[in-house]
């Protein structure tokens, strides 16, 4: 029974996984994947069943050299035709699929940059590109062609609800089509080891009606929304976080980290990994290296009192406008 349980535990696991759960039906890519998956799992069982019952069923019989013909047919067959076919089909099936995945036409092109540790993420936007960071958004029904990159190491990006991973290489562009068929918010994270922060370099991808896609993508390519002299534009000016960082609508023109312009709206800080409210914001700003161990964001421990919270609010109201 242990034994078991111990053989089916990755299955178990992988129904646990949740946001995450390759197996949710989310994407037509995973379906596919899934079907795969499911036809190597139940053929591998059955070609070992069978191979162990004719192992017990040899040692069960006495030698007869009548059979020897007979065993001569079935090493033929059973050990080189039939596995050549089988292997063969497996290795067409698994190129078609590829090909289907990594194809170079979709409804709509999403650039993602990896960089260490979050995503720097680019929508074809009506008029020109439309910069975030940290979150993508998808339209239900139709097939979002990625096309990716990294900065300076090699990520992997995957959103295991949607369909397979596929590696961001520096210099290099690599293309993943995902057609999402279930609205709702899924994990996404980086499948290869890029350094300290790796673990905790993950984004959403939220999938929406198109109407609401459109809406959400035209509210993105919008500037930000702020007052004349904010003071906490002023304070991220004075403290000189622009020179990391992009508010579309301000000075701040900084290329280094995510762009801010309405990060308030993303569901998570951090990529992907706290919920977006004032309090994580404040200890992402003061406590940045207890928040995301290692990262490339100094910490500001000097700032606080009503300077923090000026900060805050004005980091908080960079939403989408009404
Ligand atoms: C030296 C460059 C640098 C400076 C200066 C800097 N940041 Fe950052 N910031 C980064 C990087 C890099 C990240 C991404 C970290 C990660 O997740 O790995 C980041 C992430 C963030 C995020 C999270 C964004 C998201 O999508 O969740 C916020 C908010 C933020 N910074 C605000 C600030 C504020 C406010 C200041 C000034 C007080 C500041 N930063 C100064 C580099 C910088
Ligand atoms: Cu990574």
């Amino acid at each position: 029974m242990r034994n078991a349980v111990f053989l089916i535990s990755p299955l178990l696991l992988g129904g646990c996984a949740g946001r995450h759960n390759w197996l949710a039906g989310a994407g037509a890519e995973a379906a596919r994947i899934e079907q795969l998956f499911w036809v190597l799992l139940i053929g591998a069982v059955v070609i070992w069943c069978t191979i162990i019952a004719a192992a017990v069923y040899a040692n069960r019989r006495q030698v007869d050299p009548k059979l020897e013909r007979q065993a001569r047919w079935f090493i033929i067959w059973g050990g080189a035709v039939i596995p050549t076919f089988l292997v063969s089909g497996l290795l067409i099936w698994g190129m078609v699929i590829l090909r289907d995945i990594t194809s170079d036409s979709g409804d709509i092109t999403v650039r993602v940059d990896g960089e260490r540790w979050w995503w720097r993420v680019i929508y074809d936007g009506p008029d020109g590109d439309v910069v975030t960071a940290n979150e993508i958004r998808l339209p239900v029904g139709q097939t979002a062609l990625f096309r990716l990159t990294a900065d300076d190491v090699i990520h992997s990006f995957w959103v295991p609800a949607l369909g397979g991973k596929m590696d961001m290489i520096p210099g290099r562009e690599t293309t993943l089509a995902l057609t999402p068929q279930k609205t709702g918010s899924w994990g996404g994270l980086c499948a290869e080891f890029c350094g300290g922060a790796h673990a905790l370099m993950r984004f959403d991808a939220v999938v929406m009606e198109p109407e609401d896609f459109d809406a959400w993508l035209a509210a993105e390519a919008a500037p930000a929304q702020v007052a004349e002299g904010d003071p906490g534009l002023a304070i991220f000016l004075e403290e000189g976080c622009g020179a990391c960082h992009s508010i579309r609508g301000t000075q701040a023109a900084g290329p280094v980290g995510p762009d801010l312009t309405h990060v308030a709206a993303r569901e998570r800080l951090g990529a992907g990994i706290y919920a977006m409210n004032a309090d994580n914001m404040a200890r992402w700003i003061t406590e940045t290296h207890e928040m995301k161990p290692g990262i490339d964001m100094p910490p500001y421990p000097d700032l606080d009192g009503a300077r923090l919270d000026r900060l805050v609010t004005f980091l908080m109201s960079l939403d989408h406008a009404e």
